[in-house]
């Protein structure tokens, strides 16, 4: 009797723990991890009286220079491209050249290969004040819409973290199945002392 709690209780403390060690080890291990986006100048979200001549992305790993693999595109509020160049790489660092001089939200589309070989792709807003500037004040009328925004493909998200909570839930059901069925067979075999 006391044997048969103590059996169950091990079933289910070694199922948590499979469980428990499974998901810490998915989570702390590198290799799931894509590059990404750690800071930008102009900051993200952030608020710049003008336009810089570059934009300097900052990423958590080495992005591998491939060519045509990194790309930029940068537009003002109404859609018109202000990029003027080809981004360029060194290291952890994305330079777009950029010119113009915009008024208002400015977005930054990017693509890069992430470290591990796997493109990686995002997008972020600054915002220009245009404090003293004359130049400024063009309304924001949508020129041509689907001419820029086109450039870059449908961001294909990175699915490395649906994956891995995929992974987790099959882990799980099977483990939760497996309790079940050793706790079901016990109770069926439970002699009558
Ligand atoms: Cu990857």
């Amino acid at each position: 009797m006391s044997h048969r709690v103590h059996t169950f209780r091990s079933v289910l403390v070694a199922t948590l723990a499979v469980l428990l060690g499974g998901l810490s080890l998915t989570l702390a291990s590198p290799a799931w991890a894509h590059d990404e986006l750690i800071g930008a100048s102009p900051a993200v979200n952030g608020n710049v009286d003008a336009l810089p001549s570059e934009i300097t992305m900052t990423f958590s790993g080495v992005l591998i220079d491939q060519p045509g693999a990194t790309q930029v595109v940068v537009t003002d509020a109404a859609g018109s491209s202000l990029t003027d160049g080809d981004p360029k790489l060194d290291g952890t660092r994305l330079m777009q050249p950029v010119a113009g001089t915009p008024s208002g939200p400015v977005t930054v589309i990017w693509r890069v290969v992430s470290s591990d070989g796997h493109p990686v792709s995002g997008e972020y807003t600054f915002t220009v004040t245009g404090s003293g500037s004359s130049a400024a004040t063009a309304p924001a009328v949508p020129a041509s819409p689907s001419s820029s925004s086109a450039a870059v493909p449908a961001r294909p998200d990175e699915g490395v973290p649906t994956f891995v909570w995929a992974l987790l839930g099959v882990i799980a059901a099977g483990a939760l199945g497996g309790l079940v069925a050793v706790l079901m067979r016990r109770a069926r075999a439970t002699p009558e002392d």
